[in-house]
């Protein structure tokens, strides 16, 4: 197990559509588990494989206070959305950044576990959002991007003074 660094934007890693996991072998199990243990030490909610620059479709989600409740999704696709809700989000490739976006707060997701293995859910709430979150990511898409023009512009000014002057 493994704490890895994350990528912090505007690192292109990011921007980058992942691509399908076909391999459900070991080296997935140990990804996922660096992923997990990365994300619980941040702290945060959630992560993504871009994120820590591994350009793959897997996601691991743990929205829990005791982080007893990790899930870990490959190649998720949401199926299902509905109901627009108002909701605040930081990312850990954002450090220090928070701001209001639009999300859907029930979704439907379908994704295979670490054996091959195909489910579906269903979440709501912090959940769901979290999950839309972390599947954007995976295709290169970051929450500041659901901003609108003018919140953009101060989100860039924003950080070109506080991650691009370090
Ligand atoms: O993908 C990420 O960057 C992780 C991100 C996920 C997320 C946060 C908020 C709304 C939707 C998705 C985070 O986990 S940021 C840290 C955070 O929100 C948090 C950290 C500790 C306790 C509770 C929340
Ligand atoms: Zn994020």
């Amino acid at each position: 197990m493994a704490i890895l660094e994350i990528v912090k934007y505007p690192d292109k890693r990011l921007r980058e559509p992942c691509a399908n996991i076909t391999k459900f072998d070991a080296r997935l199990a140990n990804l996922a588990s660096d992923m997990a243990e990365t994300m619980y030490a941040a702290p945060g909610i959630g992560l993504a494989a871009p994120q820590i620059g591994v350009n793959e479709r897997l996601i691991v989600v743990d929205i829990s206070k005791k982080g007893t409740e990790l899930i870990v999704f490959v190649n998720p696709v949401i199926e299902s959305m509905e109901e627009t809700t108002e909701s605040e989000e930081g990312c850990l490739s954002i450090p220090d950044y928070r701001d209001i976006i639009l999300r859907q707060n029930r979704i439907t997701v379908r994704a295979q576990d670490l054996h091959g293995n195909f489910f579906e859910k269903s979440a709501e709430g912090l959940f769901a959002i979290c999950i839309q979150h972390e599947v954007d990511h995976l295709n290169g898409i970051l929450f500041v991007d659901h901003l609108s023009r003018l919140k953009k512009d101060l989100f860039k000014k924003w950080a070109k003074k506080n991650l691009l002057e370090d």
